[in-house]
């Protein structure tokens, strides 16, 4: 009996593994269409190495139960401690613990690295259950924003001071409409109205918390035009599933256009 249980769990792994593969081999990931591969190689280098690991002792397992049986006359083996077996899976899994570590680090600096002195600013605010988004205009600083100053009635959904002088170009979109150009590194300014969003950009591998009295930088180079998802990442709140924006990737010489036409 246990031989067979050993061959059918050494069968359901085999095609457990097959049938996921089959599965995510055409797209495991939504399609990148920005800079960041860094990501989806570290993606791949774990999942590859824990893969190899679950398939190994998956299928070991499998063979201890079909080879160590139950029989007549069959006793058990019985010891404890071997030391030099401890040291040799506690070296070899921290080995590989500080491969993904390492790894991770490198990416983590390329991602955390400044941004290109050219890189186009934009603001993103979360708020229960919407983003919205402002460039700085011409003169490339944000105008000041107040708490108090928050108006839905009027749309000023960020509280935008007016009497600001450097908030008298700046452009507020349409909630939930981003556009960015192709090509150029773009710096995102993250903050929250409210509770803590995530703002999450699937196809360009940008997750970013916007945390209530913080505005946190990441930047990126969109590289593909087209139009994508902006969904949010932190359960935010009953409206939480529908806290959903459109990025648009133009080309560089229409976006002035595409913004203009947004704002219509
Ligand atoms: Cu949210």
């Amino acid at each position: 009996m246990a031989k067979l249980q050993g061959l059918l769990f050494g069968l359901a792994t085999l095609v457990l593994v097959v049938v996921a593969t089959a599965f995510f081999a055409k797209e495991w990931l939504p399609p990148l269409k920005s800079d960041r591969i860094a990501i989806d190689h570290g993606i791949a280098v774990t999942l590859l190495v824990t893969g190899l690991v679950f398939i190994a002792t998956n299928l070991l397992l499998a063979f201890f139960a079909w080879r160590y049986q139950d029989a007549p006359g069959a006793t058990a083996a019985y010891w404890h401690h071997n030391a030099k077996l401890e040291w040799i899976w506690t070296l070899v899994t921290a080995a590989i613990m500080f491969g993904f570590l390492f790894n991770a680090l490198a990416m983590w600096g390329q991602l955390q690295k400044a941004p290109p002195a050219d890189a186009m600013l934009v603001e993103v605010v979360g708020q229960q259950f919407a983003w919205n988004v402002r460039y700085p205009g011409k003169d490339g600083i944000f105008g000041r924003t107040d708490a108090k100053l928050v108006d839905p009635g009027n749309l000023n959904f960020i509280g935008l001071d007016k009497t600001d002088p450097n908030a008298a170009d700046d452009v507020i979109m349409p909630q939930n409409q981003l556009y960015l150009p192709e090509g150029l590194p773009v710096r995102v300014r993250i903050r929250s109205l409210d509770v803590i969003h995530s703002f999450f950009l699937p196809n360009f591998r940008v997750k970013q918390d916007a945390m209530p009295g913080m505005a946190v930088e990441t930047w990126f180079t969109p590289k593909v035009a087209g139009d994508y998802e902006i969904a949010c990442a932190e359960h935010c709140g009953l409206g939480h599933y529908r806290m959903r924006g459109q990025l648009h990737v133009v080309k560089p010489d229409g976006f002035d256009a595409a913004v203009a036409a947004a704002l219509e």
